[in-house]
């Protein structure tokens, strides 16, 4: 048997699980969970995860852990040795301490505006069948750009979010700010008025683990032979 996740193909904090479980290899079956049929809500599924929310990562001798972020902190830690290496050596503290700080201001800074955005835009007509309120939507967008606006200035001196090692905390931007760009149309973390960003940007959705995700997030058992 290998690591479950109960997921759904429209989840994009799923997506940030899947990424880390491609840039690991580590075999992983996918249980698919109907959010428009709200599965997720249902009692046994709560009793997973008492918010009712994707994913949730099931190990063999039954451990379960939810929060897209820590599992894939768990995931990272666990398989340490394999893959590409996602967190900085702890012997590095200045490493380690950047590497922090990553994590830090996508958690807190920057996945909030751009998942308001994204809710307002997306989220919000999808799945309650509500308008986008168009002036409120370009307000958002607007944080989003002034947040990118100091990542122009933090990627003209480190390559990437955390440090000068592709982590954690650039996985963590993808699947929102990809959303973004794919479904809203919005080219921000790609304007060549921001040329840093937009370097990154292209590194980090080029790697072959997030061009995989679209097809790891189904339904089914994936392995990397
Ligand atoms: N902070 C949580 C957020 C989880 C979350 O919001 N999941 C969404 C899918 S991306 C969900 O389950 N939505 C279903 C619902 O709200 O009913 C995490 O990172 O795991």
């Amino acid at each position: 048997m290998v690591l479950k996740l109960y997921s759904s193909t429209i989840s994009t904090s799923a997506q940030r699980v899947v990424c880390v479980l491609a840039e690991k290899q580590i075999p992983f079956e996918v249980v698919e969970v109907d959010i428009l049929k709200s599965e997720n809500k249902e009692p046994a599924y709560k009793e997973m995860q008492p918010w009712g929310l994707l994913p949730v990562l099931e190990e063999e001798n039954g451990f379960r852990l939810y929060e897209s972020r820590a599992i894939c902190r768990y995931i990272a830690e666990k398989y340490a040795d394999r893959g590409t290496q996602l967190i900085p050596v702890p012997t590095d503290l200045e490493a380690r301490g950047l590497f922090e700080q990553g994590l830090a201001i996508e958690a807190g800074t920057t996945d909030p505006c751009v998942f308001a955005a994204l809710n307002e835009k997306l989220f919000k007509p999808v799945k309650y069948g509500a308008t986008c309120d168009d002036e409120l939507y370009n307000v958002l967008l607007k944080r989003v750009e002034l947040v990118l606006d100091v990542y122009e200035i933090i990627l003209s001196k480190q390559k990437y979010i955390g440090g000068n090692q592709y982590t954690l905390a650039d996985i963590y931007h993808l699947p929102n700010g990809f959303a973004l760009q794919a479904h809203c149309g919005e080219q921000v973390f790609l304007s060549p008025k921001r040329p840093n960003v937009a370097r990154w940007w292209t590194e980090i959705t080029e790697r072959d683990a997030w061009k995989l995700v679209g097809d790891l997030n189904k339904q089914g058992v994936h392995t990397f032979e």
